[in-house]
């Protein structure tokens, strides 16, 4: 068995039972505080999911580093080495989670070398287990999954978000994209969770999902599900997939991804 290989049966192990308590909560009332906005939500269950995860990680590699969500918000600086590292969003759609709307999920990922190993994304109301090991494929519950085969925009079924910031830059921006996208495509949704809607590509769901305002935990393990799918993460301007520039841009193919970075307005966000 690999390092890489015990990692993964380790961390599905730590993942399972953080869904047993978004399952538990999601239903009940929770205090919400704010954090960049009065729209940007954090419950104490994402502190204590973010909290099971590192402390069943570290336990076991106590050299293993983390970026977190919750313990970044509270003043830890990103920073992504060489060693491996554990990007973690306990709960990617806090806000679905806070209204009780079943589209939430713990995504995290596996970088060593700056390289993503591992992706898992599990939304635990649905009983949906996204997981990607690099080179090995991408499986839903353990069965194989693949994109669609979409190349054409215009037949594409596209994910989006309008996001938590309330910037009015930013949101002039995403409310162009929609209008501009509308006369594009056969048809634009939003599950309010950047991991899901990436593993809404690697299903073949949609063809493409774009957003500019994540953060690295919304998108690193997202990524790799969706290139081990056979599908493509690029940035939205067309160039590499930077998991620290806060842009993504994943897509069945490299055609409809470069067709939809080539009409969509740009918007940069200060970097992770
Ligand atoms: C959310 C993302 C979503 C984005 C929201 C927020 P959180 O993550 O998944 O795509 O539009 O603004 O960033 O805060 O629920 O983990």
């Amino acid at each position: 068995m690999s390092n890489v290989d015990e990692y993964y049966t380790e961390i599905l192990r730590f993942v399972k039972q953080a869904g047993s308590i978004v399952r538990e909560k999601i239903y009940q009332h929770k205090d919400v505080l704010t954090k960049s906005c009065d729209v940007d939500f954090v419950t104490e269950w994402d502190q204590k999911v973010e909290k099971l995860l590192i402390d069943g990680i570290s336990s076991r590699y106590p050299d293993h580093r983390f970026i977190g969500e919750e313990s970044t918000s509270s003043g830890q600086k990103i920073e992504l080495t060489n060693s491996p590292t554990w990007i973690i969003d306990p709960i990617d759609g806090t806000m679905n989670f806070v209204h009780g709307l079943p589209y939430t999920c713990i995504s995290i990922a596996l970088l060593i070398n700056k390289i993503t190993e591992i992706g898992i994304v599990y939304n635990p109301i649905l009983e949906q287990l996204f997981t990607a090991r690099k080179g090995q494929g991408a499986f839903l519950n353990g069965a194989p999954i693949h994109v669609s085969s979409e190349k054409e925009l215009r037949q594409a079924l596209v994910m989006l978000e309008v996001g938590t910031s309330r910037d009015p830059e930013k949101l002039k921006i995403v409310l162009q994209n929609i209008t501009l996208l509308t006369s594009h495509v056969h048809g634009i949704r939003s599950f309010g969770a950047a991991a899901l809607n990436m593993c809404m590509v690697a299903l073949g769901g949609v063809d493409a999902s774009f957003e500019f305002g994540i953060h690295a935990w919304d998108v690193a393990a997202g990524d790799l599900i969706v290139r081990e799918a056979g599908g493509v993460s690029i940035d939205p301007a067309g160039g590499p997939f930077d998991v620290m520039s806060r842009r993504t841009l994943c897509a069945s193919s490299m055609e409809l991804a470069q067709q939809l970075s080539k009409i969509l307005i740009q918007y940069y966000p200060e970097r992770d």
